[in-house]
């Protein structure tokens, strides 16, 4: 059987698990990832792309974020379209210079992936952590398969940091914690696609046939998705039907959308999920093993990296301190802020997906909504504030 020793054992090489690895390795403490799959699935695999101020400013602190600046594409405002009429909501003007980067999910895996092992330290690939153990005491371990060989990693705290579909959170006693959920009764479809975006912006949309969402990756790769029915395939959406979609829920007067060769469709569920305690002894979860956000708000990738700050100020607490106290405060101070970010990717979830015929009460409110964005500056504030991210320091009260 393989024994590997650490301080911190993480399973999950995803953006929360790499972001905790390098910041702990940063106040001089070690750790080991375990991930189940293979270096080129991780960094191949499509998802976010929006990276709040605070993630930012994290992977720079870190002296990760040098590709990032190069070929991250920062955003000073959005534009949001109810029935053919925009808002534009300026970021930067409405929170004192705070904005949003625009650099995909997989690109920051990579970057974090390439420096972690240039720097000599540990990550197994297709090694699956089957079995955490003994997390009640000082010595928890975890128990993996790797190469067709049983391994054993020995650490002092684990971090599951595995995603939604990990074992971190089945291994927590289920009395230990509540667990709350939306399942909303619509999906995306989303696509890449070669062709320069149509918008210096992103732009989300209300359209009497459903949601649409434009965004980007590059100046020559588009990323938009439209709301789709829950059982739908991607096989019934041609390109030429994507295209048609999109531009007409996206349309606005002087509006035109390029076309492109779609080279990625998929269809993603969206759902809301919640527990209200995210440790038991020395187990801790961080990121999409703890919640799931709809896509709405472009949260996910940022609340698990938010996630680990509080881990790290834990961690860092017990083992230079001697001190336990953010450990233990870990659950309180990460639910507040993923509670605000459930709130306002709901918001807008609400907001912006066809729920009910057109025209009727649910309608309604939606355009009440957004006519409020038109007439009020608090309103328009209180969406990017929230987009961009509040700063860590606004939860601490
Ligand atoms: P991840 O990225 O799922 O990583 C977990 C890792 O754990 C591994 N794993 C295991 N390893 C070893 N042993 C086991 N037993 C294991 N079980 C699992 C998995 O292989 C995986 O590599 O979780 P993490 O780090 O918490 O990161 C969360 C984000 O990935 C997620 O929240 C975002 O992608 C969500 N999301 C978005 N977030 C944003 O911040 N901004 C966005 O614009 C945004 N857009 C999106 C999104 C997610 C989407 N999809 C496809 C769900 C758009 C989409 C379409
Ligand atoms: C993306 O670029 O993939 C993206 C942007 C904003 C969202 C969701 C996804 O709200």
């Amino acid at each position: 059987m393989k024994k590997i020793k650490t301080q911190v054992g993480i399973i999950g090489a995803g953006p929360a698990g790499l972001t905790l690895a390098h910041w702990l390795k940063r106040n001089g403490i070690s750790s080991v990832i375990l991930e189940l799959r293979s270096r080129k699935y991780i960094e191949g695999r499509v998802r976010a792309g929006l990276l709040e101020q605070n993630t930012v400013d994290i992977l720079n602190d870190m002296g990760l974020g040098s590709r990032m600046k190069k070929e991250g594409i920062e955003h000073d405002g959005v534009f949001l379209s109810f029935d053919s009429e925009r808002v534009h909501i300026p970021f930067a003007e409405l929170t004192g210079g705070r904005r949003i980067t625009i650099y995909g999910q997989q690109e920051v895996v990579k970057d974090l992936t390439d420096a972690w092992l240039d720097q000599g330290e540990e990550l197994l690939f297709e090694a699956e952590a089957t079995k955490i153990k003994d997390f009640n005491t000082d010595h928890p371990e975890i128990h993996f398969t790797h190469e067709g060989e049983d391994g054993v990693l020995e650490c002092d705290f684990i971090a599951a940091c595995d995603g939604f579909h990990g074992i971190g959170r089945k291994t927590m006693p289920k009395e230990s914690y509540r667990s709350y959920d939306i399942t909303y009764p619509f999906s995306w479809l989303g696509i890449l696609a070669n062709v320069a975006p149509s918008s210096d912006e992103l732009i989300y949309a209300y359209h009497e046939n459903g949601f649409a969402l434009h965004s980007l990756r590059s100046e020559v790769v588009s990323r938009l998705y439209v709301q789709v029915d829950n059982d739908e395939s991607v096989d019934n959406w041609s390109d030429d039907r994507v295209w048609s979609e999109l531009s007409t829920r996206l349309g606005t007067p002087g509006f035109e959308l390029k076309e492109g060769p779609i080279f990625e469709k998929g269809i993603t569920p969206m759902r809301s999920h919640m527990i209200d305690n995210l440790k038991s002894g020395r187990l801790f979860l961080a990121g999409d093993a703890a919640h799931i956000v709809p896509p709405t708000g472009g949260k996910g990738m940022n609340l698990a990296i938010a996630d680990v700050k509080h881990l790290v100020d834990g961690l860092v607490g017990f083992y230079k301190n001697n001190d336990t106290k953010d450990l233990d405060n870990y659950t309180q101070m990460a639910l507040r802020r993923i509670w605000r970010a459930q709130d306002f990717s709901n918001y807008m979830t609400q907001l912006f997906h066809k729920q009910d015929e057109h025209g009727t009460f649910t309608y309604k409110l939606q355009k009440a909504k957004f006519d409020y964005l038109k007439m009020s500056t608090a309103s328009r504030a209180t969406i990017a504030e929230n987009y961009v991210g509040l700063p860590f320091e606004t939860y601490e009260f």
